[in-house]
């Protein structure tokens, strides 16, 4: 119902609940517009100098423009109260259980996504401050812990399966990020000292967008959506979504890298 509000093609789950959402605000917004200009327009002409030589101090007697705020009042709480904070519950407190899930740890730094998969063992291995090192190790993963041999890293990309919940933790290494992948309907500020997990399922791969967009380049991109820094405009990664199995076969390949990386 939101095409008019030219947004980018919807490629997640929940995304429907967020356009529509945004589509409502629009509309009641749209409305408060026009009332408000029209109580305006009336209100220079009902209260012209030459229908009204003296001011009268007592002013507006009637109660209609307490009630008109009173409806915008309500208009407002519905919109809260009805939409909003019931699609916060549904996308920021109820997250899926880890594992029916894919989770992806994303660390933003100036000006890149550093991207971190557990790999088969579903379990991230111990990091260490020391071993970070911006080439070869930027997020210090400790490659001696066992949990941390099939740890697959990447950068400014994510690999993700179509149709499986997707967790990411996000977490920065310096100042204020912002992941946002504006097809998922997501964004989220990455904040040095937390970790913020944010969640989403997307439902495009991005073959199929190609197609749908006719655009055989097409990628979904995440945009780092604070201003972050001198770098900021070339902060960008890119999320390929693919079927269960050429995810299977890209991690494969991934940890096939690690145990050779000079293959
Ligand atoms: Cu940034």
């Amino acid at each position: 119902m939101t095409e008019w509000l030219g947004m980018p093609p919807l490629a997640a789950a929940h995304g429907g609940q967020i356009d529509s959402l945004i589509g409502w605000i629009h509309i009641f917004m749209l409305v408060l517009f026009v009332g408000w200009g029209g109580f305006f327009l009336y209100a220079i002409v009902r209260f012209r100098k030459s229908r009204n030589p003296v001011a009268d101090y007592a002013g507006v007697r009637s109660h209609r423009s307490t009630y008109m705020e009173i409806g915008v009042a309500v208009v407002e709480a519905i919109l809260l109260v009805g939409f909003a904070i019931p699609l916060w519950a549904a996308r920021v407190d109820r997250m899926p259980p880890e594992n029916e899930a894919l989770v992806v740890q994303v660390t933003a730094e100036q000006f890149a996504w550093n991207v971190r998969y557990a790999g088969p063992d579903g379990v991230f291995g111990k990091t260490d401050i020391k071993l970070v090192d911006l080439q070869s190790n930027p997020l210090g993963v400790d490659r001696s812990d066992p949990p941390a041999k099939d740890d697959v890293v990447t950068l400014n990309q994510i690999y993700l399966p179509v149709n499986k919940p997707i967790i990411v933790k996000l977490r920065s290494k310096d100042v204020i990020h912002s992941f946002g992948v504006p097809e998922f309907r997501v964004k989220q500020d990455a904040i040095p000292g937390l970790t913020i997990p944010i969640w989403f399922i997307p439902n495009v791969t991005t073959a199929d967008m190609r197609t749908r967009t006719s655009n055989a380049e097409f990628q979904y991109e995440i945009a780092c959506a604070q201003l972050c820094g001198l770098g900021h405009a070339r902060m960008r990664g890119f999320v390929t979504v693919v079927s269960a199995d050429e995810f299977q076969k890209w991690m494969e390949e991934r940890i096939a890298e690690l145990a050779d990386p000079f293959k």
